[in-house]
């Protein structure tokens, strides 16, 4: 009988040691940080869920290309690596370096954007949205209808709707549409993924109207590998080679290489166009650096140069997208509504179904991330109305679309175990669901507020029957 277990792909050189704390100490930790685990210091949280953002474990590759790093100020060879590594698997003509990911869709929307555009997206990240609304464009989210039905399953759920995109550009105007994004994997969807016909049928339309089409590629690795798995003739094609075909029909890209860079900071801005290119650069010199380094060490985009390379590792991937579903999988199994499929670098909580006696004006997702923090020490992020809700100016509060709760798996860090233990936190918050109360929000922030917001518990709701 051939083995069925599917392992860890790795063996651990370096550990770090956890922290236990005790119930008492979590719920005095969480009232001084009013109710918010973003200002939860870090030593305080047992597993950090909070992202899969710049979390990930580094390889020995991986260190031993930040050796090799090279700090000069101009052309230095780390950068040569870093640009060889990116064009062979995205193939764009320029290649510029950022800090993070959001300095880079920051220059994107400064040269593209202006006051009055429409950037039509499947779903805008909160950053990617923040920035081009900051330039005064309007940031449209189109995903297909299934992406906001979280029980609903779909292979592509992360899909852009192409007949909503076709009636915008009609409605408003080609010259009012600078570019058009698609966020591969779908993260405030779900993490799911878009699929090459979806890419396809995009770039089709955009090249009718001579839109440019934008990949935001922060989880391009495992986006590619679930094409491999659910899309129709492409099973038998590598990660790497499904990769190089989603780009091929890209015009440019933004990547934050914190994700699947395999990284722990950095990003990149990438496009065809030498004049946009040339503008994009002379906006980075002001604020990023210079445009071989970009605001990073010479270390660090060797060990992006390396990163982007194991993300399409086919084992890992396969360990990565079976590990996500495994807490998935347990968590529904014994009753918890999650968005469904399980994404690919997270598992998303329904905090509405989750907790039905509390309006969504009461932030279900922030509340349930605090009882998770409370039983086990477990640090996840609300994906909901704290993050794209809005209060207007009368104090109303204006739900999301959705609340979820996001519990993102750092790349190459927890084991199996660790998961297990998530699994039994959530099952025993699930069981005593009724006696959670909402909470009220006592200071936020003008734009970007979950970071910094503060709440108190708000009076007790009555439970629906
Ligand atoms: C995350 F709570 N994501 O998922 P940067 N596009 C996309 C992202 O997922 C993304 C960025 C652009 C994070 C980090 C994060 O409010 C939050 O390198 C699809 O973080 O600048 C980042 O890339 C931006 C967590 C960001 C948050 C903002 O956890």
């Amino acid at each position: 009988m051939p083995i069925k277990t599917i392992i860890e792909p790795f063996r651990i050189k370096s550990v770090e040691p956890i922290r236990r704390t005790t119930r008492r100490e979590r719920q005095k930790l969480l009232v001084a940080a009013g109710y918010n685990l973003f200002l939860v210091a870090s030593d305080d949280i047992l597993i950090d869920l909070l992202t899969d953002s710049g979390t990930n474990a580094m390889s020995t590759e991986q260190w031993a290309a930040m050796m090799r790093g090279d700090e000069s100020y101009a052309g230095s060879p780390s950068f040569q690596r870093f640009r060889k590594s990116i064009q062979a698997i995205m193939g764009f003509k320029h290649v510029i370096p950022t800090h993070q990911g959001r300095a880079a869709e920051r220059i994107l929307f400064g040269v593209m954007c202006k006051k009055g555009d429409v950037v039509p997206n499947n779903t805008h990240f909160d950053t990617t949205r923040a920035n081009c609304e900051f330039v005064g464009a309007e940031a449209l989210d189109i995903p297909i209808a299934e992406a906001r039905q979280p029980q609903t399953r779909h292979p592509f759920k992360g899909n852009m709707d192409t007949a909503k995109l076709a009636a915008v550009i009609e409605r408003v105007g080609a010259k009012r549409v600078p570019l058009v994004m698609l966020t591969v994997t779908n993260n405030s969807g779900g993490g799911q993924p878009v699929s090459l016909e979806n890419i396809k049928a995009v770039k089709k339309i955009c090249a009718r109207h001579k839109i440019p089409l934008y990949i935001d590629a922060c989880r391009f690795a495992e986006n590619a590998y679930f094409i491999k798995l659910r899309e129709p003739g492409y099973s038998k094609k590598s990660p790497r080679e499904i990769a190089q075909e989603m780009f091929r029909y890209a015009d440019g890209c933004t990547m934050s290489a914190k994700k699947d860079g395999l990284a722990n900071i950095g990003g990149f801005l990438c496009t065809n166009n030498d004049l946009i290119a040339q503008q994009e650069k002379d906006l980075l010199i002001l604020t990023e650096g210079f445009p071989t380094y970009g605001g990073l060490a010479g270390r660090d985009l060797d060990a992006i140069a390396v990163g982007l390379n194991e993300a399409l590792d086919e084992d890992y991937l396969n360990y990565r997208i079976v590990s996500t579903a495994y807490l998935g999988d347990h968590i529904s199994a014994g009753g918890v509504p999650i968005v469904q499929p399980p994404g690919g670098h997270a598992i998303y909580i329904d905090a509405r179904e989750f907790l039905p006696h509390i309006p969504p004006t009461q932030f279900p997702g922030v509340a349930l991330a605090a009882e998770l923090y409370v039983e086990g020490g477990i640090r996840s992020v609300e994906i909901g109305t704290l993050m794209f809700g809005k209060r207007d100016d009368k104090g109303v509060e204006h739900p999301g679309p959705m609340d979820l709760l996001r519990l993102a798996i750092p790349r190459r860090v927890y084991t199996q175990s660790h998961i297990d233990y998530v699994v039994e936190v959530i099952l025993e918050v699930w069981r005593r669901r009724k006696g959670i109360r909402g909470l009220e929000l006592t200071y936020q922030a003008p734009f970007l507020r979950h970071f910094t917001a503060r709440f108190r518990t708000a009076p007790q709701h009555k439970a629906k029957s």
